[in-house]
């Protein structure tokens, strides 16, 4: 049996924390890599080795590569949907060549995986909105959702053309407690918390009826987890697997937390990013994920925020 030796690549963001830390659990604290732009992480600190690296410096990610006997890369760093609409040349300068860079990198290295997030920002204002298919049309409005589209190809060709076992899945807006999302137009899921607790009211830059695909984070690391531990022959799907956990809107999810907090009120001043959450569907169908490598979500809107509020 291969000893497994992991790099984290955006360790110190919103997934890349509670990744590292699941990672840590399975495959042991020193067998974990974290790295990051970021020069250190509080939530990381003391769990196993950190390394504060640009990836976007091939050479120097190389060296890590090598230095570390590195056999499997999970690549997080990006610019998400909103940031990139601010940014759109930065945005994809960072989100595709970080991507090149790590396969590239894993080609010449033989490493023998590669992970890789995509996102429903691929799909756009032709595809269906409600229970969007795996395969349908595909025709995304924003810097970010062009740059996972054109990746989940570069990951399919890599994997078509020199066999590189890279593995991805399109995360709907993630939900969690831990570290604070980077940048998305489903971070007011997240504010919506802290902003209930702090202050009991929270100005949504959404409309109240935008509904949009979300999931809690142990479900998105335990999907992770699940896909790049399934057998090479249950992968029929090269670029990206669909995944859904929930879908709700923002005048749902505050009735939700009104049940924890009464006196929690909201109001909706949508601003940009109305126009990116009205390009994406409101719900996925993951039929194919289901049925190639049994994924199955566990949490609902009710379980969530029930959660949220223990662990915040
Ligand atoms: P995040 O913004 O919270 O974290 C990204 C991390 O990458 C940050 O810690 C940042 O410092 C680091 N980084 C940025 N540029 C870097 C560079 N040049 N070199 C090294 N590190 C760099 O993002 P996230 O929410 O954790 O997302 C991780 C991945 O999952 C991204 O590819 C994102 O597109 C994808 N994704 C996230 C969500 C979500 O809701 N969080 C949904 C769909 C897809
Ligand atoms: C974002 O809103 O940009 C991300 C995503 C859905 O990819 N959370």
């Amino acid at each position: 049996m291969i000893k497994e030796k992991i790099l984290v690549i955006g360790a110190s963001g919103q997934i890349g924390v509670e990744l590292t830390l699941a990672l840590r659990k399975i495959y042991g604290n020193a067998n974990v890599v974290a790295s990051d732009l970021r020069e250190e992480n509080d939530l990381l600190k003391g769990s196993g080795p950190y390394v504060s690296m640009d990836v976007m410096n091939k050479e120097m990610l190389h060296v890590q590569v090598i230095r570390q006997n590195i056999t499997q890369i999970y690549l997080l760093a990006a610019i998400l949907s909103a940031t990139g609409e601010k940014n759109p040349n930065l945005a994809w300068s960072i989100n595709m060549q970080s991507l090149l860079n790590v396969l590239d990198i894993a080609k010449e290295e033989k490493i023998h995986k590669v992970y890789w997030p995509s996102s429903v920002a691929v799909f756009g204002p032709t595809s269906p909105k409600q229970n969007c298919p795996q395969q349908t049309i595909i025709e995304p409005t924003t810097v970010y959702g062009i740059s996972k589209y054109a990746g989940e190809f570069w990951c399919n060709y890599y994997y078509q053309r020199w066999g590189l076992d890279v593995r991805s899945i399109r995360y709907p807006g993630l939900i969690s407690y831990k570290s604070a999302p980077g940048g998305g137009t489903t971070d007011y899921a997240v504010e919506i918390f802290h902003d209930a607790l702090e202050e009991k009211r929270y100005e949504c830059f959404l409309q109240e009826d935008t509904y949009l695909p979300m999931m809690y984070m142990p479900d998105a690391i335990r999907a992770t987890i699940e896909l790049m531990e399934a057998p090479e022959e249950k992968i029929r799907i090269r670029t990206a697997y669909n995944i859904s956990g929930m879908s709700f809107s923002p005048k749902e999810i505050a009735s939700e937390i009104k049940k924890h907090i009464p006196a929690f009120t909201i109001s909706y001043q949508p601003d940009y990013r109305q126009q990116i959450a009205d390009s994406w569907p409101q719900s996925i169908d993951d039929s194919v994920a289901r049925s190639d490598w049994g994924w199955r979500e566990d949490y609902d809107l009710e379980r969530m925020t029930r959660d949220m509020f223990e662990n915040l």
